[in-house]
């Protein structure tokens, strides 16, 4: 028997059990021993039921990841099920912790299922750009019904066990310690003779689905998941398990995973599973470097995005101190978060009580001493480093020895901010990103004198407020905004050139982008934009045409949305963008005035020149050590600017473009435009020349 998998008997119960940390991945050692352990209770008459348990925390968690792509090693899991079909024992599954992917499969697999009230089950691979390719999309709607079957497929999200087994998808929930009671359970079926209950053989009533249901699903899906490959075929392999008998649906569903599993998408959408977990490792700081505790939480400012950070800490549990100069100011923010309490109530997103809970955790404050016992104060104030070192040398003077004070600077150098304090070690920047209770990225600044423990505290308050931290030293705009700055400069050049701004915005959705630059200056305000780039205008290109239109549309006294007119119009009350005319004349009488002169332009030239200046600049934060790796760049962008998930952020799209591509590229456009605007990095060059990707970037630094 392997070590992944151990046997052994209790009366007529074989008990298999998996123990392959840290969350049973149905790695080949696990197939193995679970094939090895079925055959051994076969050829045992005195065993009557099998029983398969995981040690550690978790039931099996699905397919291990890391072989995807790789040569597969037999038994590969549907070699387990076969054996578990073809195996005349009872075969019980008990479950703890998260069912997942292929772990959930096996357990549709079993004869019966049991499981702890806490336990969760889904079917997660459409996140990783596939389809549950061991029987689940076969077994689950003859289970579940195939519209319940249907919505945990392409949503991808797990169910709790209650929910569960009111679809039977499990039998029984037990109570207590999972083993004595499962094995109770199992020597109950034994002892009623229960039968082997295939799953396989349960019909599904094709019947009573309503007509045009599978293409009313693509339609959806083609909205509400945009542009990705896995949920178009997840509807293909359920509607195979209503068309076509048992097995021949197991062999349809196995073409489309592979189908899912070839293309770029899911290679995507795998290596940004393992980059999103990766980016909380540090390099260099080893698990011996412990996180501070973070009990309280003070915020200073209660504008839009104070409020938003505080509501993060309120939605963990973690009591604020919300500190604002004015009370006016402070009840409005107060007032503002109730609000979005109370509204996402409404919609049945938190019960309504939990908004009095959430509320109770808040205390408003018009002094910063209010903030003397937190443990972690977040500096949420106007983006003025003036201002912003005169707060940090009053909290130096006002917070507990050891507590963490951040900035939510979105540009400024924190290492000033933290010059202006007595303790540069416990200064960090936390970047929130607009709305700050939504948006999922949380860009963490390391200083140059950030304590390591400071760090790590950092990193685990990403985690408990469900953010992905991703550390980036400190520059002007650190990773994201500093690589957003020659992408909206580009989408603006792109549009002096020629292509309307709506053209622009049109071809960058329709690569995958949340929403276009232009749309997305609307949302952010024109007026913002303008003033950071005059704070650092020395610093900038000096050629007249960088970001004209910016300038331009902002001298109208157009902000975007706030104002109902950007560089497009809205009716009040509305986010939807209308091209408007004024502006496309305005862009056209800039390019004059810059004596730049106007073609068209494809959607493809767009993406290359928009998405071409990411990638650069990405590779030059890469050198210069401000980001720690491709695939954390890559988290900013997906998580904080809307790229495409399903092209995994602009660094492993340049991967799969083709280095070589891409620098010749960028060459091109650096020979027409000057180093200004498409400076050298050395990095991509080294790379795309000895035929390598960003996966291999440390070998040529
Ligand atoms: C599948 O099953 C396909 C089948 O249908 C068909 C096959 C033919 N494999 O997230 P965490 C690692 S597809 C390998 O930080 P948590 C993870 O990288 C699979 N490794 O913990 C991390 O490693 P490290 C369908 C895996 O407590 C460590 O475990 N299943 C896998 O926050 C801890 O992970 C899924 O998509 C894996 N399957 O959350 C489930 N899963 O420490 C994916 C995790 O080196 N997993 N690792 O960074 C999850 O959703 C979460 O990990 C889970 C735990 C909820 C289980």
């Amino acid at each position: 028997m392997t070590s992944a998998v151990s046997y052994r008997k209790e009366g007529a119960i074989a008990i298999l059990t998996a123990d392959n940390p840290p969350v049973n991945a149905l790695g080949h050692a696990v197939r193995d021993g679970l094939v090895t352990g079925i055959a051994q209770a076969n050829e045992d008459p005195e065993v009557r039921a099998i029983l398969i348990i995981c040690a550690g925390r978790t039931f099996f968690a699905g397919a291990d990841i890391r072989e995807f792509g790789k040569p597969q090693v037999a038994p590969s899991l549907r070699d387990v099920h076969e054996a578990m079909t073809a195996s005349g024992k009872l075969i019980v599954s008990a479950i703890h912790g998260t069912a997942l992917g292929g772990g959930f499969e096996t357990a549709l697999a079993s004869h019966y299922r049991c499981a702890l009230p806490s336990a969760k089950v889904g079917l997660p691979e459409v996140n990783l750009g596939i389809l549950p390719g061991a029987g689940g999309t076969q077994r689950l709607p003859r289970i579940a019904g195939v519209e319940k079957a249907l919505e945990m497929i392409t949503s991808g999200r797990p169910i709790g066990a209650a929910q569960a087994k009111a679809m039977g998808a499990i039998d029984v929930i037990v109570d207590g310690e999972l083993l004595p009671a499962a094995l109770d359970y199992v020597n109950r079926l034994v002892a009623e003779g229960a039968p082997l209950r295939r799953v396989s053989d349960l019909q599904i009533d094709a019947a009573s689905l309503p007509d045009g249901f599978f293409d009313a699903a693509r339609a959806r899906l083609a909205k509400e998941k945009r542009g990705f490959l896995a949920p178009q075929k997840c509807v293909d392999a359920v509607e195979a398990a209503v068309t076509l008998p048992f097995a021949q649906g197991l062999l349809r569903e196995r073409e489309l995973f592979e189908d899912c599993m070839a293309s770029t998408q899911s290679r995507a959408q795998r290596y940004a599973f393992f980059a999103e977990r990766e980016a909380a490792q540090i390099p260099g700081l080893g698990k011996e470097v412990k996180a501070r505790p973070v009990a309280s939480v003070g915020v200073l400012g209660a504008g839009t995005m104070g409020g938003g950070i505080a509501m993060n800490f309120l939605n963990a549990g973690i009591p604020v101190t919300l500190v604002e100069v004015k009370a006016e100011a402070l009840d409005r923010g107060i007032a503002t978060i109730r609000k979005n309490y109370e509204a996402t109530a409404a919609k049945g997103r938190i019960k309504p009580e939990d908004v009095a809970k959430r509320m109770a955790l808040l205390t408003g404050a018009l002094e910063k001493s209010a903030l003397k016992d937190a443990d972690l104060i977040i500096e949420a104030v106007f983006e003025n480093m003036e201002l912003k070192k005169s707060i940090f040398a009053e909290l130096d003077a006002i917070a507990k020895p050891g507590a963490v004070l951040a900035s939510n600077t979105s540009t400024l150098d924190v290492d000033e901010i933290a010059a202006a304090t007595s303790r540069p070690g416990d200064v960090i920047g936390l970047h929130f990103f607009s709305p700050a209770n939504v948006m999922r990225l949380l860009e963490i600044v390391r200083g140059a004198n950030t304590k390591d423990d400071a760090l790590v505290t950092a990193l685990q308050v990403a985690k408990t407020i469900g953010k992905v931290g991703v550390v980036s030293g400190v520059c002007y705009g650190f990773i994201g905004n500093r690589m957003l700055e020659p992408y909206g400069r580009e989408a603006e050049l792109v549009a002096l050139e020629g292509a309307t701004p709506s053209q622009v915005d049109k071809a960058l959705y329709d690569f995958g982008f949340a929403m276009g630059p232009f749309a997305m200056y609307d949302l952010a305000g024109l007026d913002v934009n303008h003033l950071v780039r005059e704070s650092h205008r020395d610093k900038l290109p000096t050629n007249p045409n960088y970001y004209a239109i910016g300038d331009a549309v902002y001298k109208l006294g157009r902000y975007g949305q706030k104002t109902q007119a950007g560089i497009y119009t809205y009716t009040p009350g509305s986010r939807t963008p209308h091209p408007d005319p004024v502006i496309e004349t305005l862009v056209q009488s800039e390019a004059a005035r810059l004596g730049i002169a106007q073609r068209s332009f494809t959607d493809a030239e767009i993406v290359e020149r928009c998405v071409y200046a990411l990638i650069n600049e990405g590779a030059r934060l890469l050198a210069e050590g401000i980001a720690y790796r491709p695939g954390d760049i890559d988290q900013v962008w997906l998580n904080g600017y809307g790229f495409p998930v399903y092209r995994g952020g602009p660094m492993i799209y340049a991967d799969i473009v083709g280095l070589d591509k891409v620098a010749a590229k960028i060459a091109e456009f650096r020979a027409q435009y000057g180093e200004e605007y498409w400076p050298h990095a050395p990095l991509l060059e080294k790379l795309a020349a000895a035929g390598k990707s960003f996966a291999d970037w440390r070998e040529v630094m």
